[in-house]
């Protein structure tokens, strides 16, 4: 069927909610309704396989799924012959290393000859291999934290997200090895129909990304502060400026970087700006 696209989402688990999320702003109503395997949406072209995630890369690469949603660790573990389409931004974690807390820690060198369990035996070997260390891995499925403290093992290499797994388990983190977050991935053959309908989902995915990271905000100043201020407003194109009815003063809108937020309000409150008010944007096109 090549009017329709078929998405593979984790079934449940830690990316599922945010990638139903991101789907749903992006327009597409489906029912979600839980212990199903398929489902459809009404009003787009699309078919949802809900999956493991360790199962995703492999379907997509074998075309039982067009495109999926998973862990981009999940992805260069197992390097299946796939696209990555676009980083989504959320589900962001680390793979790294943890040694008991108490341990002397200089470098990677640290691990030569050591025992290292961990559920991403090939992400490792590579991380080895970059360093020049000869470490034995002992691949594990689960609950990899507790190894150390078993005598299976000298340190571990997992998922990290707070910190807190490794923390109560009396390790602590030594190094990064990869970073990871949700990507999209897609199947290398689609056909121009399915690859159409791809383009349209992402462009729609950029949409409600660029919004996320960005806020619209309105402020009156006094008309010799408004250059001072619009330098400090990049936005992502020029601020608009109104007068307004008060002699001397006007209004100011334009869009700022969610991360830069702070930053940029201190700057144009010392500036003379006044009646400050930052609004979400619900949709962004650029
Ligand atoms: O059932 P299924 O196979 O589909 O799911 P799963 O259990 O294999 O995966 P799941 O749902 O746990 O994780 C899916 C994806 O979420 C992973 O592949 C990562 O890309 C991402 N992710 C983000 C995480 C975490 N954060 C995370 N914290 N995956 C796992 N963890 C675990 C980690 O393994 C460790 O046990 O959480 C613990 C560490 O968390 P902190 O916060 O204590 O550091
Ligand atoms: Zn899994």
């Amino acid at each position: 069927m090549d009017n329709v696209i078929r998405l593979a989402l984790q079934k449940s688990g830690r990316l599922s909610d945010d990638s139903r999320k991101l789907i749903k702003e992006c327009g597409i109503k489906f029912n979600n309704g839980m212990g199903k395997l398929k489902s459809s949406a009404t009003n787009f072209p699309i078919e949802f396989l809900f999956l493991r995630d360790d199962d995703i890369p492999g379907y997509v690469a074998d075309g039982v799924a067009d495109i999926g949603i998973v862990g981009e660790n999940v992805l260069l573990e197992a390097k299946p012959d796939v696209e990555l389409s676009k980083r989504l931004g959320f589900s962001k974690c680390r793979l790294s290393l943890a040694i008991p807390k108490e341990k002397e820690y200089s470098d990677a060198s640290y691990f030569e000859g050591k025992r290292v369990a961990t559920s991403y035996p090939e992400i490792l070997k590579d991380y080895f291999k970059s360093k020049g260390v000869n470490a034995s891995i002992h691949e594990i499925s689960g609950s990899v934290e507790i190894a150390p403290g078993i005598g299976l093992a000298d340190g571990v290499c997992d998922i990290v997200s707070s910190g807190s797994t490794l923390f109560t388990n009396g390790l602590k983190e030594v190094e990064e090895v990869i970073k990871s977050e949700a990507v999209m991935i897609a199947n290398k053959g689609l056909s121009a129909e399915k690859r159409k309908l791809l383009e349209q989902i992402l462009f729609r995915i950029d949409t409600v990304l660029s919004a996320r990271n960005y806020k619209y905000i309105l402020l009156n100043a006094p008309n010799e502060s408004i250059e001072e201020i619009k330098a400090y407003l990049p936005g992502v194109n020029s601020p608009t400026v109104m007068p307004l009815a008060k002699e001397g003063w006007s209004s100011l809108h334009s869009v700022i970087q969610e991360d830069r937020f702070w930053e940029v309000i201190e700057k144009i409150k010392a500036a003379g700006a006044e009646g400050v008010l930052v609004l979400p944007i619900e949709k962004m096109i650029q």
